[in-house]
C-alpha cells in the first residue's frame, strides 16, 4: 500500500463532508467469508453461485438452493466481524460527530456491518438472515439455525426463500432510492471489496464522479472501476481501512508514527 495515496485519501476523508460507501464481498473475505466470486470448499466446492442465485434455480431446486443459503447463513452467523468492519463503523462515528452525513451502502447479505456497530445500513441485495413467504411475501427473522427441513416452510406450509435479491429481480426501492440520493449528493465515495461487476450497484461510483465527488477504491485486486477512480488503493480492507481511518481520524502524533510504516 502506498503511504502517498493514504496520506492523499486520509486528508480529503478528514475535509470530507458526505461520505458514502458501497462494500461487497471481499470486505467479509477477513471474517473467513468466501467472496461471491471465489470458489467455495467442501461440500458446495461444484456448485456456482451465480446459477445458484437466481428464482430459476429455486424453482427447479428449491430443497438444493435453500440448503446452499442455510449452509452460509450459518457460516455468516458463526463469523465475526473483522477490522475493515470496525473500521467503517468508526468512519461513521468520526464523520457524524462532526456534523457531517455518512451512507453505508452494502451488498453483502451477511450482517456483519450492524454486528461491528454500522448503524442505518442500505442493504441493496436483502439480508441471508430474513426469510419470506413465497406466497404472501413475509418476512421472517429470528429463525433456528439450521433449518430442520428444506425448503423450511411456514405454519401454513408454505415454502420460505431468502429476502435476498437474485439475478433478474429487483432491488428493494427504498434502498435504491436511498443509494442515488446519497451517491449523488456526497462529496466522497468508496468502493471498498467488490468487483463491481453487478448491477445497479457497480454504477453507484459513476454516478458520485459524475456529480463531482472524489473517489477511493479499495480493492486486493485491480476491478472494472480501478482505471476510473481518483485513487485506487489495492490492499486488504482489513488493513487498508483501519490505517486510513486512524490516519484521518486520530491524533497528529499517531499519524506522525504510522509515516514509518513501509
Ligand atoms: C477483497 C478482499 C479483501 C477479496 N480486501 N478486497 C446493466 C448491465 C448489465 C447487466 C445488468 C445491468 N443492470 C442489471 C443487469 C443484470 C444483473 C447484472 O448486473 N448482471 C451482471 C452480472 C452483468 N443485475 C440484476 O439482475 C439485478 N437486478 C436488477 O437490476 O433488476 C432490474 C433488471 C433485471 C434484469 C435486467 C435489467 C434490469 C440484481 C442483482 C442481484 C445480485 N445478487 C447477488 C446475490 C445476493 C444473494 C446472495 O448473496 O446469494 O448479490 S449476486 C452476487 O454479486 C451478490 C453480491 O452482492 C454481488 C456482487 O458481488 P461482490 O460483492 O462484488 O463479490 P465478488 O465476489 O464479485 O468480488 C469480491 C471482490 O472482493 C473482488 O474484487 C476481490 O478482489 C475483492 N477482495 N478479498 C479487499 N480482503
Amino acid at each position: 500500500m502506498d503511504q502517498n495515496t493514504i496520506d492523499e485519501i486520509s486528508s480529503a476523508l478528514r475535509d470530507a463532508r458526505s461520505v458514502v460507501v458501497i462494500t461487497g464481498a471481499g470486505v467479509s473475505a477477513e471474517s473467513e467469508i468466501p467472496t461471491f466470486r471465489d470458489a467455495m470448499e467442501g461440500l458446495w466446492k461444484s456448485f456456482d453461485p451465480m446459477k445458484l442465485a437466481t428464482p430459476e434455480a429455486f424453482d427447479a431446486d428449491p430443497e438444493m438452493v435453500t440448503r446452499w443459503y442455510d449452509f452460509r447463513r450459518t457460516m455468516c452467523l458463526e463469523a465475526i466481524p473483522n477490522p475493515g468492519h470496525i473500521a467503517l463503523a468508526r468512519m461513521q462515528d468520526e464523520i457524524e460527530s462532526r456534523g457531517g452525513s455518512f451512507t453505508l451502502l452494502t451488498q453483502n447479505v451477511d450482517r456483519l456491518h450492524q454486528r461491528a456497530g454500522s448503524r442505518d445500513v442500505v442493504e441493496l441485495h436483502g439480508s441471508i438472515m430474513v426469510w419470506r413467504c413465497v406466497e404472501t411475501g413475509r418476512q421472517h427473522v429470528d429463525l433456528p439455525a439450521p433449518f430442520k427441513e428444506f425448503p423450511p416452510r411456514t405454519s401454513e406450509g408454505t415454502m420460505l426463500r431468502p429476502d435476498v435479491v437474485w439475478f433478474g429481480e429487483s432491488l428493494p426501492e427504498a434502498a435504491l432510492d436511498r443509494a442515488f440520493e446519497a451517491s449523488s449528493a456526497c462529496d466522497m465515495f468508496f468502493s471498498v471489496g467488490t468487483s463491481a461487476v453487478v448491477y445497479p450497484a457497480a454504477g453507484f461510483v459513476d454516478l458520485a464522479r459524475q456529480c463531482g465527488a472524489k473517489t477511493v477504491e479499495v480493492n486486493r485486486d485491480e476491478t472494472a472501476i480501478s482505471g476510473g477512480v481518483d485513487w485506487p488503493l489495492r490492499g486488504a480492507s482489513g488493513e487498508a481501512l483501519p490505517r486510513l481511518v486512524s490516519f484521518a481520524f486520530d491524533q497528529d502524533e499517531v499519524r506522525e508514527e504510522g509515516s514509518a510504516f513501509e
